[in-house]
Formats: structure tokens, C-alpha cells, sequence
């Protein structure tokens, strides 16, 4: 037990929420619970510092704290009750692990003399979150609040980012202890060795069609602007994988288009036909690896050099010629201080450029809306800096196939491909930075799961435009109904509300686009209203997909 500091007697909550502040918090999500009161009223005194977002549901809360990692790089801080709060909240956690983002999870428990008797909504959260957080742990003693919020920062934010849940039993946060704050956390990441960038040139310098593919958590606009100083100087093709599109601008001439679900074919050949696989960043998962399919196991067949600021990430699935621990600020840095190779593939490199560019050009389709020139539209008039989120659905192809990101930190998706994200994180995003542009994609079924965050869109004055794209139906799950049994329709119908008469209800602004040419004056109509706007775009039920439509789907399958 740390020594007692008898001139600094405080209350459990007075001391988390003291060092809360000294590690630099400024933000904290909530839904409030009777478990964490004394937490809640220490937050009452620092109101002028630590803005607390009062949310609806757990899961805006981890969703919005989740969000808040991505955008800030620390740790997003969520605060929810006991085990129904907790439960709702586990999507962002869930979400933050697959993500790589940190985050810190304080949930209220049960007092510590009432623990192990199953008592009211108590739940063993070492076991609840095991599995999906970096670390899980109780703190049971206030004097020993420092210490383990301190270890929280740290986890969360080194080597590979993640999720911390800490549980604070409600006792323990009124009961008075005497200890010292200590000093704000500080991140720790590794560097690549002299010989391991040594060995990167020489592979480099020998291949004959390399690809760098970047991806993964822990980027910073220093680290994007050495990346791309480095491509430019090796003339790499770069290409990105699923929702981290914002690495760099998708207009460079060497962006080669994302990696992930609804991969452009052309790029999907290039990986195969590839001697050089430069993975910065990214791990090769389901989604990334087209369900392990692009790269052979146990060991690729092309050379495989695979950087990743988590050492247990190297060699976790495929085995590697050149493995590298080291964050990416620190890589690129020492990538771009790398004497550059010279390079044979300026023709691959412009090629892999012009093949993105014609598959990300609008095709038409069915309905009187074009989706696709909707969001081309967008893409050629926000703001670059405008942020731009989303959540899991056919509707977020689109997004990801027709929009360009120019910078970073522009791109809010959840690459656990968890519906409802978007809402909750359109609100986090326009929190953040109330003075860009913010774009929140949803489908009907993704914005029916956290829809009630417009509440607290409302409440924040958030300046977000939600836009709500309506089939009818959970679409994606229809596509896979309709290839694997035909005609056989089962659990995928929607019956809707009106949308924007439910944002108006709210207290926002709400418009329906029944046709693309109406799009954009709705759209500077929402842009005018100044706060949280919501339009609802109903698209054809049979654009399914950007080039292929619901009865092309099921006549195929029908066929064979
Ligand atoms: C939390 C969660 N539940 C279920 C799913 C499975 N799922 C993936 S996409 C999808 C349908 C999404 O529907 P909608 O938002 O309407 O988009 P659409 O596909 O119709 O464009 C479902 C149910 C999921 N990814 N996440
Ligand atoms: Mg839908």
C-alpha cells in the first residue's frame, strides 16, 4: 500500500477523477448508475474542465469513447454501471480491441462487503471482459487509485493499442484515502533496429513489383506526411486496408485503393502477383487476407516484411522474412531518413493509381437515387477535413468505394464491422471539432441501434449530419439470403419509421431525398441549420451493390 499522505485526503471518486485530469482527460462519456455516484459528484466540481457527455445507451457511450481514441490517439474514457451497463457497453469494447484504439472503461460494482454473493446486478467483470481488453482489473483499495489508473493509460496506449475496463466497487470510491497523484502517463513505443531498415532496403532494392499496404492503429498526420515522403521517394504503390482509407490522400498518385471487403479485382491481383509485401501497420485478418485466402499459409509466397507496434502481432498468423516491432511515428520516420532504392515499377505504380481511379467513378443504378454520385458528390465538396463515419452494411460500400480521404484523421469505421457505430460516433467526432463538417453514414438498421444518440446530439448541440440510407431491410444479410437460398427471403424485412419526422421530434433539423438531384441543396439546408440534422436518402431496393442489383443476385444463384 502506497504511504499515506495525510495532507491530501480525498474521497475514492475526488482521486480518480483528480487523476483522470492529470493524465490529460478533458471528456468522459456516461450513462449514469447508482454504483458510481461518488465518482459522479467529483466530476461536479472540475465541470469547467472535464466535460462529462451524458449519453443514452452504454453502447453510444463506448462507441463515442471509442471514436474518441481514434480521433485523439488517447485513451476515449467511458463510465457505465454495474452489469447491465456494462452490458450494453461491451460493442465499443469488442469494437476498440478489433480496432486497436485506446480506451478506458470504468464500470461502478457492487460494494466490496456484498461481492461473490451474486448481489444486485453484480458481475465478475474479469471474466465479462477478459477476452476482449488488454487489461481487466478491480480497484479495491482508494489508495491505490494512482497507481492502477496510471497502468490503464499506459496499456492502453503502448505497444499495440486497446481496450482497459477497471471496475470500482461503490464503497470504495466514498471512502477517504491520503496518496499522491504522481505524473501524466507517457507512451512507449519501439523503433526499428539499424539492421532491420538495412534488410528493408535490400528487399527493397531487389524486388521488382512491390506493394506497401498500411493499415493498423497509432498513426499520427507526422507519421502519414513520413509515409508518404517515403512512398514518394521509393515510388511505392500504396494501398490501405478496410476503414483506414485517411493514411494517406486517396488522390496521391500512388494510392492504390483498399484492402478489405469489396476489394476492386484488379487490386486483388496485384497482391497475388506482388514479390514484396511491405505490411506497415495492419494485421492480415479475415477481411484484410479476403477470409485468408490472398496470402498462403504458413508463409506467403511473395517476401512478406511485416511491421507492427505489437510484438505479439509478428508471426501470429503468417510467418515473415523481415519482422519489425516498432510504432509507426517511429518507422516512418526512419523509413523517410532511408536512402531511397531505384525503382523499376513507376509503371505498376501509376497503373495501380489509374485502376483505383476508374473504380471508384459512379456507375448507374437502379432508382431514382445514385447513391454513388451522392457520395462523389459529397467527396468533391466537403471540406478536407471534413470527418466522415459509418457502422456495418451494404450502404457503407459505397461510402468507402466513391468517397476519397484527403487527410487524416478523417475516417470514423469500425473494423469489427459493428452495426450502429456511426451514430455515436458522428456525435463524438462533433464534440471533438465543432467547427468541421462531420457526415455520419448509416444504413436503416445500423442507425436503428444507437439512433437514440441524436438525444444526445441534441443536447451537445453537435454539428453532425446524420444520413440515413433506407431499403427497407438489413441488406447485407438479404445479399448473402439471396446467394445461398434464393427467393427464400427470412429475417431481413424493415419496417421503418419517418426518419426525419423522428429528428424533428428531437429537436433537429430532418429532410427526405427521394432523388439525387435533391440532394444538395438538402444537404446546404442541413449544413445551414447549424446543430444536429439528419437526412433520410431512400435508395432502390434493388441496388444491392454499387454494380450489381437484388434479382441479378438471385437469378444467379438460382442458376448454379
Ligand atoms: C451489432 C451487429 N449486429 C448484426 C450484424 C450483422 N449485420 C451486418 S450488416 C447487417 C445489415 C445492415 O443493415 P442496414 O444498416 O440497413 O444496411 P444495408 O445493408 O441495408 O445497406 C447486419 C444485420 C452486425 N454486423 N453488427
Ligand atoms: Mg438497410
Amino acid at each position: 500500500m502506497p504511504d499515506i499522505d495525510a495532507s491530501n485526503l480525498r474521497p475514492g471518486g475526488q482521486i480518480l477523477v483528480d487523476c483522470l485530469r492529470l493524465h490529460g482527460v478533458d471528456t468522459v462519456f456516461c450513462v449514469p448508475g447508482e454504483s458510481f455516484l461518488g465518482s459522479l459528484d467529483a466530476f461536479h466540481d472540475v465541470a469547467d474542465s472535464v466535460h462529462l457527455v451524458v449519453c443514452r445507451q452504454e453502447g453510444g457511450v463506448t462507441n463515442m469513447a471509442e471514436a474518441w481514441g481514434k480521433l485523439t490517439g488517447k485513451p476515449g474514457i467511458a463510465f457505465v454501471t454495474r452489469g447491465p451497463g456494462a452490458s450494453n457497453a461491451s460493442i465499443g469494447i469488442h469494437t476498440a480491441h478489433q480496432d486497436s484504439t485506446p480506451l478506458i472503461m470504468f464500470v461502478g460494482q457492487v460494494a466490496r462487503d456484498m461481492a461473490e454473493r451474486e448481489a444486485f446486478q453484480e458481475v465478475d467483470f474479469r471474466r465479462m471482459f477478459g477476452q476482449m481488453t488488454k487489461w481487466v482489473a478491480q480497484i479495491d483499495y482508494p489508495a491505490r487509485i494512482p497507481e492502477m489508473v496510471s497502468r490503464a493509460f499506459h496499456v492502453a496506449t503502448s505497444g499495440r493499442p486497446g481496450p482497459v475496463v477497471l471496475a470500482i466497487p461503490e464503497d470504495m470510491q466514498s471512502e477517504v484515502a491520503g496518496v499522491a497523484d504522481g505524473q501524466a502517463y507517457q507512451t512507449v513505443q519501439a523503433s526499428p533496429g539499424v539492421d532491420d531498415l538495412g534488410r528493408l532496403r535490400d528487399m527493397l532494392a531487389a524486388a521488382k513489383r512491390p506493394l506497401l499496404l498500411v493499415g493498423g492503429s497509432g498513426w499520427s498526420t507526422g507519421a502519414c506526411d513520413d509515409l508518404k515522403a517515403f512512398a514518394e521517394a521509393n515510388d511505392l504503390p500504396v494501398a490501405v486496408t478496410f476503414r483506414r482509407q485517411d493514411l494517406i490522400d486517396n488522390r496521391h498518385p500512388n494510392y492504390a485503393g483498399i484492402v478489405g471487403l469489396g476489394i476492386d479485382p484488379k487490386l486483388k491481383a496485384r497482391i497475388a502477383s506482388t514479390d514484396l509485401l511491405i505490411a506497415l501497420g495492419p494485421q492480415l485478418g479475415e477481411i484484410v487476407s479476403g477470409g485468408y485466402t490472398y496470402f498462403d499459409f504458413p508463409k506467403p509466397q511473395q517476401q512478406f516484411v511485416h511491421i507492427s507496434a505489437g510484438i505479439d502481432e509478428l508471426g501470429k498468423v503468417h510467418q515473415f522474412d523481415l519482422g519489425i516491432n516498432s510504432g509507426m511515428p517511429q518507422f516512418c520516420a526512419a523509413a523517410r531518413a532511408l536512402e531511397p532504392v531505384s525503382p523499376q515499377w513507376q509503371t505498376e505504380t501509376a497503373a495501380a493509381h489509374a485502376d483505383y481511379l476508374a473504380f471508384s467513378r459512379p456507375q448507374p443504378m437502379p432508382g431514382a437515387v445514385n447513391y454513388a454520385e451522392v457520395v462523389a458528390w459529397l467527396s468533391d465538396n466537403l471540406p478536407e477535413d471534413a470527418i466522415i463515419t459509418n457502422g456495418a452494411g451494404n450502404y457503407s460500400v459505397w461510402v468507402h468505394r466513391f468517397f476519397r480521404h484527403k487527410q487524416y484523421g478523417t475516417q470514423l469505421g469500425p473494423q469489427s464491422g459493428a452495426m450502429g457505430y456511426s451514430v455515436p460516433a458522428g456525435v463524438a467526432a462533433a464534440i471533438r471539432h465543432p467547427d468541421r463538417v462531420v457526415v455520419s453514414f448509416s444504413g436503416d438498421g445500423c442507425f436503428q441501434m444507437n439512433g437514440q444518440e441524436i438525444g444526445t446530439a441534441v443536447q451537445e448541440n453537435a454539428n453532425v449530419i446524420f444520413i440515413v440510407v433506407t431499403n427497407g431491410m438489413y441488406a447485407t444479410i438479404r445479399m448473402h439470403q439471396e446467394r445461398n437460398y434464393p427467393g427464400r427471403v427470412s429475417g431481413t424485412n424493415l419496417v421503418n419509421p419517418d426518419f426525419a419526422a423522428l429528428a424533428r421530434a428531437y429537436g433537429a433539423f430532418g429532410e427526405t431525398v427521394t432523388n439525387t438531384a435533391d440532394f444538395a441543396p438538402a444537404f446546404e439546408r442541413a449544413r445551414d441549420a447549424h446543430g444536429p440534422a439528419l437526412i433520410e436518402l431512400v435508395i432502390d431496393p434493388e441496388a444491392i451493390l454499387p454494380t450489381t442489383t437484388l434479382s441479378a443476385l438471385r437469378k444467379q444463384a438460382l442458376k448454379g
